[in-house]
């Protein structure tokens, strides 16, 4: 840049995410996006986030006044590898006779090759996915990966933990994502943390917050596997109703997370006034500025952030020339994402 940056000018139009333009050897954080929302049971659109959300982010002030000057770290967002975009079509016309049957395809055998070759194609997502994080670790970056469905970044935190051995998970969602093959798909958007902690053995920690609608044998797996630890939605209702300290309860569930932590938020995890057109609402979750309190705090403690993602974003429909209030609150949150990723000295 040959002018000095001015943070607070207006985006240039045609100007790179946050209105930053860095190039990719500047930038300690890359923004990897991912459009794929093949097994997304309810209402699918999550594909649509990356790009709704980069129009949205010239909206955003750099300097936050909780959070710091992310900026000053550099941010690089990455092309759309064109493949996922081919990939997303072919298992969405695969995906969509057996979600309408709810999985229940009983042996069927157009249907079994159909799930065959969705779960082909998400784990080509997957070790895309999985080739890009490594190479950026490698290279001494912050990784911040955009859905997408949260099928999305299973290849992202098991590159992390390698990288990372005793690797924790700090998961804000609405759903516990613990269920084994939902509908009967491999990779699906309600598996990933099932298939994170079969898979990622490196992991050591898992912390859940804003669980809200969730399965028994997801409750069950909660307790019986002493790596994860749940912080469900009516326990949180119930501390802030009781006029709980919630700041010491939230610094005490973070203290469980060991020194390295990959940060994986499904936005449903909010209350969905924050994210009305997610592909999975459930009323409840955390407000604005609870969701900053547990981010805050992350931050605080010392621990380091090594990479993160930002998942289920489906921006509502909403005129032309406007960003839907999905993709502005998207932006927001990506940016306090990419601030935990900045690292203490960028605060
Ligand atoms: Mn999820």
């Amino acid at each position: 840049m040959t002018t000095p940056f001015d943070p607070d000018a207006a985006a240039a139009p045609g100007s790179g995410p946050f209105g930053l333009d860095h190039a990719a050897e500047d930038a300690l954080i890359h923004v990897l996006p991912v459009p794929f929302d093949a097994t997304t049971s309810y209402r699918d659109g999550t594909a649509a986030g990356p790009e709704a959300i980069l129009a949205a982010t010239h909206q955003v002030e750099l300097a936050d006044l909780a959070f710091g000057k992310p900026y000053l770290a550099g941010l690089h967002w990455l092309e759309v590898d064109p493949r996922i975009a081919e990939w997303n079509k072919e298992a969405r016309e695969y995906a969509e006779p057996i979600i309408a049957r709810g999985g229940a395809i009983d042996g069927d055998p157009h249907l079994v090759r159909s799930l065959e070759r969705v779960d082909a194609l998400g784990a080509k997502v997957n070790e895309l996915v999985e080739e890009r994080t490594t190479a950026l670790l490698e290279a001494g970056k912050r990784p911040l990966i955009v859905g997408g469905d949260h099928s999305v970044p299973y290849g992202a935190i098991c590159a992390a933990a390698r990288k990372h051995p005793g690797l924790g998970i700090l998961h804000f969602d609405a759903h516990a994502d613990l269920r084994v093959a939902f509908e009967g798909f491999r990779w699906s958007h309600a598996s990933i943390l099932h298939n994170v902690l079969e898979d990622a053995h490196e992991l050591e920690a898992l912390l859940q917050v804003g669980l809200r609608d969730v399965g028994q044998a997801e409750v069950e797996r909660i307790h019986a596997d002493p790596r994860v630890h749940a912080v469900f939605d009516h326990e949180w209702a119930l501390a802030k109703l009781a006029g709980q300290d919630l700041v010491s309860f939230v610094r005490d569930r973070v203290a469980l997370l060991p020194d390295s932590v990959w940060v994986t938020f499904d936005i449903d995890g909010l209350d969905p006034m924050l994210c009305p057109g997610t592909g999975t609402p459930v009323p409840g979750g955390l407000d604005w500025n609870e969701a900053a309190l547990w981010l805050k705090t992350l931050a605080d403690s010392g621990r380091t952030v090594v990479g993160a993602d930002l998942v289920e974003v489906r921006p509502s429909e909403c005129a032309a020339d406007e960003d839907s209030w999905d993709a502005i609150v998207g932006a927001r949150l990506l940016y306090r994402l990419a601030a935990l990723l900045a690292g203490p000295e960028r605060r």
